[in-house]
């Protein structure tokens, strides 16, 4: 009764909601019997759901979760990476009606591109694992803002080498980041599975939540975040991203500024002078110090 579903989308694998006394939404897998692995179309749905999530300009926080416990054997997951059952040599494959699909839909890794619209949502990404975060699944809380974990069924796990795949990007060089060089490498070269508890001494996890108020805690963090000024949040976590992404990182920081400038009377002067066909007069604006 904390959620209401969101309008206007007809998911298969997913489920979209938004809070209905919190400025959130819930983005939640919804394959529990198959550890919420994610298929290309999962990834699409998740694309499309972020999107619409990023343009809510009364959303100031995301909930990434997985829906559980399994109707099989009663596991509970947040995901278990890219669906193995439909990985080609190339990526993963389609898997619509079409008898002659778009070649470029053959092989996807566009699981990557969902790993940047989290990273730059203009709003603080939170994964709620309330199980196995396994693989490309383990990636994804990587990428998120902050992550919550069920003390009790939540497992991090990393098999990118058992299966031959490697996320050679923010699932480990950012996850080195978060919890040290000698931690990640650990991660991903023994494949150890690891409880919420050890994910949060490491530094990946921001706290362990018993499983039956987990999502009221996140729901708890995400009032108290989306109630904070949106610009300052905004402009703290393209700040926090900063550091690590190069120029891009520069450009979407630059981008926020830039917004920040045409807000000011002294960038109004400077188009109305364009439009009005006259020299600019910047004389009522100090050159701060
Ligand atoms: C997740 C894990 C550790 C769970 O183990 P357990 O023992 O709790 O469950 P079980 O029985 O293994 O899984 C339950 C059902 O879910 C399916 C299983 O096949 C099983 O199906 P049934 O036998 O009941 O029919 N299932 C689980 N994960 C699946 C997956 N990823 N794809 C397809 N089916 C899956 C254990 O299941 C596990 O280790 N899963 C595989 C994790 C994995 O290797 N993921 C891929 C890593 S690569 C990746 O994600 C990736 C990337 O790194 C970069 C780009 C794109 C993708």
């Amino acid at each position: 009764d904390r959620w209401e579903q969101v309008e206007g989308f007809d998911f298969r694998d997913i489920t979209y909601h938004r809070g209905t006394d919190v400025d959130a939404v819930r983005i939640a897998f919804d394959r529990p019997e198959k550890r919420n692995a994610f298929r290309p179309g999962t990834v699409d749905e998740l694309a499309t759901a972020l999107d619409h999530a990023k343009r809510q300009t009364d959303i100031g926080c995301v909930l990434l979760t997985g829906n559980g416990p399994s109707p099989k054997d009663g596991g509970w997951a947040f995901c278990s990476g890219g669906d193995q059952s439909v990985r080609g040599d190339s990526g993963y494959e389609y898997q619509g009606e079409d008898e002659n699909p778009d070649p470029g839909e053959a092989g996807r890794l566009h699981i990557l591109e969902v790993q940047r619209a989290i990273r730059f949502m203009p709003k603080p990404v939170v994964a709620v694992v309330p199980g196995w975060a396994v693989g490309g699944g383990h990636s994804l809380h990587v990428v998120c803002d902050i992550t919550l974990a069920s003390d009790d069924h939540a497992k991090f796990l990393q098999t990118d080498p058992d299966v031959a795949s490697f996320d050679a990007g923010f699932g480990s060089a950012y996850l080195a980041k978060q919890v040290g060089q000698k931690k990640a490498r650990e991660v991903f070269f023994r494949g150890k599975t690891y409880s919420a508890e050890e994910a949060a001494d490491m530094g990946m996890v921001n706290e362990a939540v018993a499983h039956d108020d987990l999502e009221d805690v996140a729901l708890d963090w995400a009032d108290e975040m989306s109630r904070k000024s949106p610009t300052a949040v905004r402009m703290l976590k393209y700040a926090f991203n900063m550091a690590d992404d190069g120029m891009v990182g520069q450009q979407v920081f630059a981008g926020e500024a830039t917004r920040l400038g045409y807000m000011t009377d002294e960038a109004r002067e400077g188009r109305e002078a364009f439009l009005e066909n006259r020299d600019p007069d910047f004389d009522d604006y100090p050159w701060y110090y």
